[in-house]
């Protein structure tokens, strides 16, 4: 197994509430996350439409751009053993109502409101967590990270 970086995201609807927030920080805690950087931001339409491009023609994009775009989200950047495909596991299906009936205890199904106010992002895959941690953290280096940082890890 190796270390991994993912992105992370907690969405406007669970940054509007303060517990709600609390509590999915405690969860990246609480699961041997390491915590490499972590902000809060309010995207324009503009940077919706940009992150999600490959969904742009579907029937649900304008209510994702305008979601994701209607308040403060916080990104984070998370390290760890297979870090990728443990957040995604930890969240849960994308689709709300599917996660509560196939997997009550993830993150989506305790907390998400809608299929688009799912509560949280997750890269889905090594290509895409580089291309996401560089859309929301410019200045941050993969490979200079994984050069200085990820030996640290191993001792
Ligand atoms: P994920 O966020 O699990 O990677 P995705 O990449 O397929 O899912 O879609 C991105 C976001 O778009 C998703 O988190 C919420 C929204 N979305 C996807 N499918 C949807 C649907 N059928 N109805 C409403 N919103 C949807
Ligand atoms: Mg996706």
């Amino acid at each position: 197994k190796v270390l991994q970086l993912t992105l992370a995201v907690i969405k406007p609807d669970a940054v509007a509430h303060p517990l709600m927030l609390e509590a999915l920080h405690q969860t990246i805690l609480e699961n041997n996350f390491v915590i490499v950087r972590c902000k809060d931001l309010v995207w324009r339409r503009q940077d919706s439409q940009k992150f999600y491009s490959e969904h742009s023609g579907r029937f649900f994009f304008q209510r994702l751009v305008e979601f994701m775009s209607s308040g403060p989200m916080r990104a984070y950047i998370l390290a760890r053993e297979d870090a990728i495909s443990h957040w995604r596991e930890l969240m849960g299906p994308t689709k709300v109502f599917r996660a509560r009936y196939t997997s009550p205890s993830t993150i989506r199904a305790r907390f998400g409101l809608t299929d688009t106010r799912n509560t949280t992002h997750g890269s889905d895959s090594v290509e895409s967590a580089q291309r996401e941690i560089i859309f929301f953290f410019p200045e941050f280096c993969v490979e200079e990270w994984m050069e200085k940082e990820e030996p640290l890890f191993r001792t």
